[in-house]
């Protein structure tokens, strides 16, 4: 039997194990920064240097060279490379730890649905451009040359997600439906698994049960780089 069209959704837990804080575990970043400071489009209007620093420091972070793919990128890697009918992985994460993992870097079956951590956008152009270095409020536009107008290309409460009509077309189709470290606490990403209700085979993988276990058909519970090796071989 050919199998299904699979969408993979991941989150923070997958990369904790890589060295990267997840948001709403004890130690998570929303325990040390308050969203309404520097999660919403109102935050970077109101003090853009605030929101500067704590995206710089996470850019920081994701150069150290410590940081890297670990079992579980590789795993989900291997499963959409192999994958023998339509593969989307869909990632709410804004580090580049799946790009790193796939062969190509990423490309077209990888959607960062929250935006990159790698990329800014000039709020005066428009346009969007690679970027993996500090961002002030005096650094200008590479395109338009203008100053203060450029933000993180990241997705703030409020804001649309990316690549919404690509996924909700994915899930149309969708057969198999992987959850991977994340909380199911943010929307429209946690509303996808009742989107499937009946229609797909839907897998939690988390370290611990999530707000959304219920609505899944199968739940497997622990770290990412035991539980994802282990579904995927
Ligand atoms: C492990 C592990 C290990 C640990 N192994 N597992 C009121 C006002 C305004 C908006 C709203 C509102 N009410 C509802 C909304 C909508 C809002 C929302 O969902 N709010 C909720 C909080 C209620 N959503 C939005 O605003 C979104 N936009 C929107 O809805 O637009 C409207 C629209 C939709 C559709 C069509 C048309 C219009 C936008 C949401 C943007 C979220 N942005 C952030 C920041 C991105 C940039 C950045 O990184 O700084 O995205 S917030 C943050 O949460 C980030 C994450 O991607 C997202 C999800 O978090 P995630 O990945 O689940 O992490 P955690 O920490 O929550 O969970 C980690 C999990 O891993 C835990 O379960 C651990 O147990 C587990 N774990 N270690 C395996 N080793």
């Amino acid at each position: 039997m050919t199998p299904p069209p699979l969408i993979i959704l991941t989150g923070a837990g997958i990369s904790a194990e890589s060295g990267l804080s997840t948001f709403r575990d004890p130690d998570g970043l929303w325990a040390r920064h308050r969203i309404e400071d520097v999660a919403t489009p109102e935050a970077f209007a109101r003090d853009p240097a605030r929101v500067h620093a704590f995206y710089n420091a996470r850019r920081a972070q994701l150069r150290d060279p410590a940081i890297q793919p670990n079992a579980a990128h590789h795993a989900v890697a291997r499963l959409v490379a192999a994958w023998p009918a339509p593969a989307l992985l869909v990632t709410q994460n804004v580090d580049d730890l799946h790009d790193r993992a796939m062969p190509g870097g990423g490309g077209a079956p990888l959607l960062h649905m929250h935006g990159e951590l790698a990329r800014i956008r000039c709020l005066a152009c428009g346009e969007g451009h690679r970027w993996t270095q500090d961002l002030s409020t005096a650094t200008p536009c590479p395109a338009c040359g203008k100053a203060g107008g450029l933000r993180p290309d990241v997705v703030w409460f409020g804001e649309v997600p990316l690549g919404l009509e690509r996924i909700e077309a994915a899930l149309e189709d969708c057969g198999l439906f992987l959850s991977i470290g994340t909380s199911g606490q943010v929307y429209p990403a946690a509303g996808f698994v009742a989107a499937l209700r009946g229609r797909a085979r839907t897998v939690e993988l988390n370290l611990e049960p999530s707000a959304g276990t219920p609505l899944f058909d199968e739940a497997e519970h622990g770290p990412a780089t035991r539980c994802v090796p282990r579904f995927v071989e």
